[in-house]
């Protein structure tokens, strides 16, 4: 009887934590069905029709949780620059991107020639953000930003970020059943993310519409024009790896200190092979050491900070150099 009993009990528990589990599911997902009903009433009020509105988000659930999951732990900060360089800079992506560049040299001239920004530089990023087109994501771009908007870390940004890709197909620009992007919502073959494209993205082909998830003259062209309106100049180089005297000061180095290139070579700052570095009047530069003094260090330039208008991170910045440098070597 006891023993009945027992069973009885872990019965109705068992069917207890059963039912508050289902309970709770269901609890979540009536409370994303209402938040979407909210989104859906910002997006009309600010011009997105129903008819791009509903198919957007017809498969769209409930929060995916694969997203939350990668969102909670990106690696960026775990890894020192050195790691990050051999898995950004592998040998087969720079001899990609050598044969890329040769095989469209017509456009990228064409594309250099308009926004000033020389083509090993347009490449790099390409290669960078999606291994050259072959990586760009498969995360429907509407349900990553409705799961990262709705989940709460950052959801003010993630919820402009969503609207802005209402927007886009809208627009036009592509079908929503294409609009592929990283769990983030970057999309296409440049990662651009929703806002960017609406102030970056750039109709190279001439068609109408802007679509760097097909189209390489809109890829290439809107990938220049981010960088010169961020400030790139079409004469300078982005930076150079560098060597520093043994008594060098530390708290010279760093972003935020800026120093003309002649006194640079007065304190003893080198190219690797011992030999002075360029001075070119005029040109301002800082000192980066992603991985602190004992590793390697870079004079950078203006054009870095723009890189880092793309992302704000020196490690990246410093990769799209080093690759834009080895494509043209
Ligand atoms: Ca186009």
């Amino acid at each position: 009887m006891y023993i009945i009993l027992r069973i009885l009990a872990l019965f109705l528990v068992t069917l207890y934590i059963c039912a508050s589990a289902s309970d709770l599911a269901f609890a979540r997902s009536e409370s994303f069905k209402l938040w979407v009903n909210e989104v859906e009433k910002e997006a009309l009020s600010k011009g997105i029709s129903k008819s791009t509105f509903r198919p957007a988000f017809k498969g769209v659930k409930e929060p995916v949780a694969r997203i939350i999951e990668l969102d909670r732990k990106q690696p960026e900060g775990t890894i020192t620059f050195d790691q990050y360089k051999s898995r950004i800079i592998t040998e087969a992506r720079i001899q990609q991107g050598r044969r890329l560049y040769k095989e469209h040299a017509n456009l990228l001239k064409k594309v250099s020639r308009k926004y000033n920004v020389q083509p090993q530089y347009i490449v790099a990023l390409w290669g960078i953000e999606t291994s050259y087109g072959n990586n760009t994501g498969g995360f429907d771009v509407i349900e990553a930003l409705a799961t990262l908007a709705y989940d709460g870390r950052r959801s003010d940004f993630f919820r402009s970020e969503l609207i802005a890709a209402l927007e886009i197909l809208e627009n036009k620009h592509i079908s929503f059943d294409k609009m592929k992007g990283s769990w983030a919502g970057a999309m296409g073959q440049n990662q651009f993310m929703p806002s960017s494209f609406h102030r970056f993205a750039v109709d190279g082909n001439n068609d109408g519409k802007l679509d760097i998830w097909t189209s390489l003259p809109d890829v290439f062209s809107s990938s220049a024009n981010y960088l010169t309106q961020n400030g790139w100049k079409g004469d300078e180089r982005w930076g150079r790896p560098v060597r520093l005297p043994k008594d060098f000061d530390e708290n010279e180095i760093g972003l935020d200190k800026k120093y003309d290139l002649k006194t640079l070579k007065n304190k003893g700052v080198l190219l690797p092979d011992g030999r002075d570095i360029p001075v070119v009047n005029g040109m301002q530069a800082s000192i980066v050491a992603p991985d602190g003094v004992d590793g390697s260090i870079y004079v950078v330039y203006d054009n870095y900070r723009a890189i880092m208008k793309w992302n704000k991170s020196t490690y990246f910045a410093t990769c799209v150099g080093l690759l834009a440098d080895q494509i043209v070597q």
